[in-house]
């Protein structure tokens, strides 16, 4: 196993990894990140071609996309592969970090994994550096647990294709302390024999949900989950501004938001149904009454001091909900009106 990425999330998974008994190879852009890790039995490799080359299956987990090719050298708005795939011809641009990924001049000699798992002792030669970082991606399995959107997980998926690798894409739903315990959950997508290959490896880092071939998949749920996440967080953060504005501790409040969205949640599986079924008629809160109340959470945050904007987007829904003659439906027939390809 290689773990290419060692922020907060590419060092809880090697640590999972390592916890699980796979042996593990760690590389970052910025050396010297993967101490604890060989403290516990990593391999640092000193590039990132020499990582690669360590293992049939590659883990990358950096910031972005924009992160990830240039790691690999593949494609991007910056035309990264053809610099990459032209050794010999530095672009004085990049910074030394960048131009690591194909620098030859590892560290330590390194142990090679070949694809198939089988590991060789050695120099790593001419697999380490000489050739461009993609170039070594043939016969491997290359697991992306990078945030990023659907279409760019599709686009690395095909670029993975292309060049021989197997590819899974990963959408995190964990934060790197419950990496590897029962409450962490990877949700993947992608090749399907790559998924069943090495589903059991990638259950140490929590529970893995595949959500089939299409390599985009596992990145749409994870947007969609993070913007209700983020829903969720906009209205805590309003709610604490308000009360905050009269001094009341955010500690002393914050345990009534929590009982309160509680309740609320379950209402969800309700709206899903109604939204699946296209039935928006059962309703105990309609849209036309939610749209007069809401204007009062606007109006108080004016009078409090406390700005609107993460409000407002909601007002304008709920009033484009009454114009459209859904005022006596349920919320959830608001969903509709956020499409702008409607089906
Ligand atoms: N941490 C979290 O709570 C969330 C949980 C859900 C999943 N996300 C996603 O995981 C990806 C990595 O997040 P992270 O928490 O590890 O992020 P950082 O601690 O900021 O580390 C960033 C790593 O990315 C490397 N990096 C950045 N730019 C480049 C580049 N151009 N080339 C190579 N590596 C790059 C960075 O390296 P360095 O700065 O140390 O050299 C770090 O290893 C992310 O997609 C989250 O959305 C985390």
């Amino acid at each position: 196993m290689t773990v290419i990425g060692l922020g907060a999330m590419g060092k809880a998974l090697a640590g999972a990894f390592l916890d699980n008994g796979h042996p593990t190879t760690v590389w970052n852009r910025t050396a010297g990140r993967g101490g604890e890790l060989t403290a516990r039995g990593a391999t640092e490799a000193a590039t990132a071609a020499e990582a690669i080359a360590a293992s049939p299956v590659v883990v990358v987990c950096v910031l972005d996309y924009d992160a990830v090719r240039e790691v690999l050298g593949a494609p991007g708005p910056s035309g990264l592969e053809d610099v990459l795939d032209t050794p010999g011809t530095p672009d004085d641009s990049r910074t030394p970090d960048t131009l690591g990924t194909f620098d030859g001049g590892s560290r330590t000699p390194g142990t090679l994994e070949a694809p198939d798992g089988s590991r060789t002792p050695g120099t790593p030669g001419p697999l380490d550096g000489s050739r461009a970082v993609s170039g070594l991606l043939a016969g491997r399995t290359l697991v992306n647990l990078t945030n990023g959107t659907p279409r760019q997980a599709r686009e690395l998926a095909r670029w993975a294709s292309e060049r021989g690798a197997d590819y899974l894409d990963g959408g995190i739903m964990a934060v790197p302390p419950m990496i590897g315990t029962p409450g962490s959950l990877v949700l993947c997508s992608g090749s399907p024999e790559a998924f069943t290959a090495h589903e059991g490896t990638l259950s140490a880092l929590g529970a893995v949900d595949y959500l089939g071939e299409d390599a985009g998949r596992a990145a749409l749920y994870d947007i969609a989950l993070l913007s209700a996440m983020y829903g969720m967080f906009g209205g805590f953060l309003q709610a604490v501004a308000l009360t905050g504005s009269e001094r009341i501790p955010a500690t002393e409040f914050t345990p009534l938001v929590v009982a309160w969205l509680n309740a609320m949640l379950t209402s969800l599986p309700a709206m899903a149904k109604a939204y699946d079924a296209n039935d928006h008629s059962a309703t105990a809160s309609n849209l036309g009454m939610q749209a007069k109340g809401f204007v009062n959470l606007l109006e108080t945050g004016r009078d409090q001091g406390v700005r609107t904007e993460l409000l407002e987007p909601m007002g304008a829904l709920l009033d484009r909900g009454v114009a459209a003659n859904r005022g006596g439906d349920d919320l959830s027939a608001l969903i509709d009106l956020l499409r702008t390809n409607p089906a």
